[in-house]
């Protein structure tokens, strides 16, 4: 390889090498995919992704919160966190009635709910490095959706994280969560408490470099 070429291709390497990974927050609704992005986006850049909310597909587009340096044991990992809505096989109008949400605005909602679902499905193909997986640890893991969605991620050889979230409430079990998913690492915290926020930044900063 001549010098010229040499010098060049070390330039790009240097540059890759900086170019942040993007991250892409997956799982069911309500896990808390929004509560985490926003403790991530707060704990190293100040502010906040997106609203959450105890009502279901309250994230109905994928948000981006780009160039979070997450800082570990002297050394940085940099990542754009896209936060995306929660996947589902179907978007029920009739759940948004349930939390006094008017018809018209409850069928917008799911409309949107719906689109932005397939949004994230393609994004999961086409543009994202690695993911951080959400499940409510007061819930059965043993889904259709968490089945399906595992091994998308496991068919395009993404690094993939489990988050058992919730673990601050009495009924949540992270083993139950390790039995469905033995094959991956499960790491256990609370994105509403802040718990156990070191272990999640480490394994971010081991699995995302
Ligand atoms: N107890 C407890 N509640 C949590 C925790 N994390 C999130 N929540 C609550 O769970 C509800 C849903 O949180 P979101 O962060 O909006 O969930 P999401 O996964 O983004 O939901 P969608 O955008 O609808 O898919 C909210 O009421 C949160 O306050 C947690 O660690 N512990
Ligand atoms: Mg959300």
């Amino acid at each position: 390889m001549g010098l010229l070429t040499s010098i060049r291709s070390s330039i790009s390497e240097l540059f890759a090498a900086d170019e942040p990974k993007r991250i892409g927050i997956y799982g069911p609704p309500n896990a808390g995919k929004t509560t985490l992005a926003n403790r991530i986006a707060r704990d190293w850049t100040g502010d906040a992704v997106g609203p959450e909310s105890h009502v279901p597909h309250e994230t109905r587009r994928a948000r981006r919160k780009e160039n979070v340096e997450i800082k570990r044991n002297g050394s940085s990992v940099n990542i754009d966190i896209v936060d995306t809505p929660g996947v589902t096989t179907k978007v029920d109008y009739t759940e948004f009635l349930e939390h006094d949400i008017e018809e018209d605005d409850a069928i917008r909602r799911s409309r949107e709910a719906t689109e932005g679902v397939a949004e994230a499905m393609h994004w999961l193909r086409e543009d994202v490095d690695g993911v951080i997986y959400v499940l409510d640890a007061t819930t059965d893991p043993f889904t259709q959706v968490n089945t399906m969605l595992i091994g998308i991620i496991e068919s395009q050889d993404l690094p993939v994280l489990i988050f058992a979230n919730k673990i601050d409430l009495e009924d949540a079990s992270v083993q139950r969560i390790r039995n469905a998913f033995p094959q991956h690492e499960t790491v256990p915290l609370s994105a509403l408490e802040g718990d156990n926020m070191d272990e999640v930044y480490d394994k971010i900063a081991e699995y995302f470099r």
